[in-house]
């Protein structure tokens, strides 16, 4: 017999998507936030069933409080009590290193910050965290109502400014619904400019972004990254033969493909047409000649199936290798022995590696 389930729960099937890293595949966050460990959640299923159901209950939000004082902590902790809407979780973070490494954790929806943090200074710490890139929108608590501290903490990243005296529940509550409004759509923005909208990957100038950091980091650090550009074979018949949705739900299929196999560290860029880029970071250009291997052998043995169209596509791919600091002396030079190889696996016969360090005894590319 079916169990009863209460209101507050929702049924959701199991789901490939579940595999996927879902951070490389922004398109598939809808689905796999609504699944969950069984463990967390409890899991119930009908023996008959081939999926199992797993059951979520919307988890609340964490808003994270980093204050020197426990008294300052347990005021606030009372006004969260009187909130009419949405309930949060406080936490609290007693000092600097404590508070900016919980704030860099992407733990908290939002923060509320104490300007001033015992002997060190809130703005600083937030500094850091804008710096570093942190995507938590901080609200700033100040013992003082000047035009200064206002620019101050606004110019530091801060999104809104309390003063302590004046808080109410209701000032409280509303600073957070407007600060984690316009933090969503700060989100949606980022990611119109930084996503491509057919797979859900990085676009290019994200990717090109990105691998100048990844170039800079290596260089810094002296540890090296490879970087991988793949191109489907023959991928116009697609389109040609089937039309071009069928071709977008192909370049889907790589794309889901491609960033399923990648450590969550690494970078998946769709990087022009049916050409996708991949940071290996950390890796050595023997490490990446091995993983861009296991991309070409799944993608041949993973057809396409489109079942609303009854159709089952075999995709091929090609790709080119080169790594940091092996094959190139610039972030330039790198892209273009990539994209040799590239050409070379290409020009082999398609559905192959090539690396950048084979192009020199290579009578095509030469
Ligand atoms: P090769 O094996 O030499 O790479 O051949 P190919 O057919 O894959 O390469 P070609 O450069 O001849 O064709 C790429 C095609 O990709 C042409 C273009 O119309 C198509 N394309 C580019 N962007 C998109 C897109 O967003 N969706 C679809 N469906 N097709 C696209
Ligand atoms: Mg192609
Ligand atoms: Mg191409």
């Amino acid at each position: 017999m079916e169990p009863l389930v209460p209101k507050r729960f929702k049924r959701v099937g199991d789901n490939a998507l579940h595999q996927l890293k879902i951070d490389h595949l922004p398109w598939a966050n809808g689905l796999n936030s609504q699944i969950a460990p069984a463990s967390t959640f409890g899991c119930y299923s009908r023996p008959a069933s081939p999926l199992p159901i797993i059951l979520v209950q919307k988890k609340r939000r964490r808003v994270l409080f980093i204050d020197d004082d426990p008294t300052q902590f347990r005021l606030v902790q009372e006004l969260f009590g009187y909130f009419h809407g949405e309930r949060f979780d406080l936490d609290w973070a007693s000092w600097y290193e404590d508070g900016l490494k919980r704030l860099l954790s992407g733990d908290y929806c939002a923060c509320l910050l104490d300007y001033q943090l015992g002997e060190t200074n809130g703005l600083q710490l937030l500094r850091e965290a804008t710096a570093a890139q942190c995507p938590t929108p901080v609200i700033v608590l100040t013992g003082w109502a000047t035009e200064d501290v206002d620019i101050a903490a606004l110019n530091a990243g801060a999104s809104d400014y309390l003063v302590k005296s004046e808080i109410t529940p209701h000032l409280l509550e509303r600073a957070l619904r407007y600060t984690l409004k316009l933090s969503e759509t700060m989100e949606a923005l980022r990611s119109l400019a930084t996503r491509d909208d057919v797979t859900g990957l990085l676009n290019r100038r994200e990717m090109d972004r990105l691998l100048l950091e990844e170039w800079q980091r290596a260089g810094r650090f002296q540890r090296p990254f490879s970087l991988v550009l793949v191109d489907l074979d023959h991928f116009k018949s697609f389109n040609d033969t089937y039309g071009h949705q069928v071709g977008d739900a192909v370049l889907r299929h790589a794309a889901s493909l491609l960033a399923g196999q990648v450590r969550a560290v690494d970078r998946v860029a769709r990087y022009g047409g049916e050409e996708f880029a991949i940071i290996q970071v950390e890796a050595t250009r023997d490490e990446a000649m091995e993983s861009a291997r296991r991309f070409c052998a799944l993608l041949a043995e993973m057809p396409c199936v489109l079942p609303d169209r009854g159709l089952v596509l075999n995709v091929t791919l090609s790709a080119g290798v080169a790594a940091y600091p092996d094959d190139a002396a610039t972030v330039e030079d790198l892209l273009g022995a990539t994209d040799r190889a590239l050409y070379t696996a290409k020009a082999r016969g398609r559905n192959c590696v090539v690396g950048a360090h084979e192009l020199a005894d290579d009578p095509v590319a030469g």
